[in-house]
């Protein structure tokens, strides 16, 4: 492999709607993943063994990296990696919650409701730009919040949901409403997808 590609949306564009709007979804995938995606790759035109490896590979590994393309690696691989998390634990319509998840957050949680306010306090309160995770740790589930496009993967901690609360994400449909944002995201999560990451996480 010589560079890292933009990984191609399990739907359509308009299939989010009306919750996550396609012009938001056209701009997010088309130039800010690309963004980061072409600013990854160019970053490690110096390195290409690197590409050898999942950009995720790197996330993990932030300190052993040369220090000219840490900070770049540390911005741009997570923009990618996040995103590409992002769009993968989306669908249209959603689905229920079912499986070893369900069971895993409820015991982690109290209950699923007690899941959704952690998760949403945690998207609400990140200041400025960044996201909010479901993550694995230890074989256990917690809600965190990264700013930029700090990854947990940095943290040792394994992400199976994301949630981008960047301006971009959001502005065009919602403005400064990202509370409502938030409540919306919960109708077109793909619970079998975060299932599977979660079960292989362990
Ligand atoms: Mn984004």
């Amino acid at each position: 492999m010589e560079k890292y590609e933009l990984p191609k949306l399990k739907y359509e564009y308009n299939d989010l709607e009306p919750y996550i709007d396609e012009k938001t979804m056209i701009i997010h995938h088309t130039k800010h993943h690309q963004g980061y995606l072409n600013k990854l790759n160019a970053a490690l035109k110096k390195y290409p063994e690197m590409f050898e490896k999942p950009a995720e590979e790197h996330l993990k590994n932030l300190s052993s990296l040369p220090e000219d393309i840490r900070v770049a690696v540390r911005n741009n691989s997570g923009g990618y990696v996040n995103h590409g998390l992002f769009w993968d634990i989306m669908k249209k319509d959603g689905s229920e919650i079912n499986g070893k998840i369900k069971q895993a957050i409820e015991e982690a949680f109290g209950s699923f409701e007690d899941f959704k306010e952690q998760f949403s306090k945690a998207a609400t309160t990140r200041f400025g730009s960044g996201w909010a995770w479901l993550v694995v740790y230890n074989s256990k589930l917690e809600v965190m919040s990264t700013a930029n496009q700090d990854s947990p993967l940095s943290k040792g901690k394994t992400p199976i949901l994301g949630l981008d609360v960047w301006e971009h994400a959001y502005y065009l449909n919602y403005q400064n409403r990202r509370p409502e944002y938030i409540e919306n995201f919960f109708k077109v999560i793909d619970w079998e997808r975060v299932n599977e990451l979660y079960l292989k996480s362990l």
